[in-house]
């Protein structure tokens, strides 16, 4: 009998990128050499991860970053990694890193017109119990003259060029949208081949699904709206109740929400009066993908992506998900505010 065939004309990420770029009049490749340079960086954490309890790389490295939390080895090795390929690819200019307080500016040799958000290792908390973690990137073009700044990062995720996360879970994921409604795809890593292969073409989110997601612990802490609709999802007054479910790692969390269907939701809280997640690398980001696969993502005051930045590290009340599911809270939010 034959054995398994090899693919001979695997869709690979870079393939699919290339293609889609052709179709953009003027589109230099620029963009893809960017994605080539985060994927290589996301595929060495990968392998990282799965041997972080072999390597003994987790544990605390003893630094604390500019989150407060312990900086755990891996933490410091993704960063160094993004940071490192990113440079290496002459397409940025700026850096945002959850793991540094201030933005990293190329030096002029290594320059190119991308700024690029991102949180190397995000849900750090799951490491040491090999819970999933995840990556998560903004792509923004630098749109002023001179030199670059911090500001040039500072732009509204209306205007993202591209923005994706990989989930190291029970595979390895990568989800991408490259905006232009191009869509949102998910590319499986083939530790085979080290490629990233197309599994997941257009994914679109279902307009309503029973899951909600939160952090119930903070139940006392939330204001009443968020009391009233959590409420209404376990006693509804017709049907069936909602499932919970909360990883407490964002990608994990937000990639159920868009495969499933639900809500997931990190609000602003007496204990975290702009919520906990941050705009830049970790809340934009994922609205991004959400909308653009047919979801909704809000504050609760408005689109997150029209939030016009003001510190790189700024959180933001996040509400993202099926859009019947968000407007539904959006309704009970607006209740309250009589
Ligand atoms: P909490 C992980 O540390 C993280 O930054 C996100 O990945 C996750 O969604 C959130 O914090 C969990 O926060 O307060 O529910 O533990």
């Amino acid at each position: 009998t034959r054995g398994q065939q090899m693919e001979t004309n695997a869709m690979t990420l870079t393939r699919w990128v290339l293609q889609e770029q052709r179709k953009h009049p003027g589109a230099t490749g620029d963009l893809t050499q960017l994605l080539n340079a985060i994927c290589t960086a996301i595929k060495a954490i990968s392998t990282a991860v799965r041997k972080a309890g072999i390597a003994k790389l987790y544990g605390i490295s003893g630094d604390i970053n500019v989150t407060g939390d312990e900086q755990k080895k891996l933490d410091v090795l993704s960063d160094d990694l993004f940071v490192n390929m990113m440079k290496a690819s002459f397409m940025t200019c700026v850096l945002v890193t959850e793991e540094r307080p201030n933005a990293i500016i190329v030096e002029a040799e290594n320059r190119g017109k991308y700024i690029v958000c991102f949180d190397p290792l995000d849900g750090s908390s799951n490491i040491d119990c090999l819970g999933s973690i995840g990556s998560i990137f903004a792509i923004y073009r630098k749109d002023t003259e001179g030199e670059p700044t911090v500001q040039d990062a500072l732009q509204p995720g209306n205007r993202i060029v591209a923005s994706g996360y990989a989930l190291y879970g029970s595979a390895t994921m990568i989800v991408l949208a490259i905006g232009h409604n191009s869509g949102v795809h998910g590319f499986m890593l083939d530790p085979a081949i080290g490629e990233f292969i197309l599994s997941e073409p257009n994914i679109r989110i279902k307009p309503r699904y029973e899951i909600y997601s939160i952090n119930e612990g903070y139940t006392q802490y939330w204001d009443e709206a968020i009391k009233e609709y959590v409420q209404k999802k376990k006693f509804p007054e017709a049907g069936k109740p909602y499932g919970s479910r909360y990883i407490g790692s964002m990608v994990a969390d937000v990639h159920r929400t868009l495969v499933y269907g639900g809500i997931f939701m990190y609000p602003a809280h007496k204990k975290a009066p702009k919520g906990k997640l941050r705009l830049m690398y970790e809340c934009n980001p994922m609205a991004f993908i959400i909308e653009q696969a047919g979801g909704l993502a809000t504050t609760g005051e408005g689109r997150i992506l029209d939030v016009v930045p003001t510190d790189i590290h700024q959180r933001c009340p996040v509400f993202l998900g099926s859009p019947e599911d968000v407007k539904e809270l959006l309704q009970i939010m607006e209740k309250h505010k009589k």
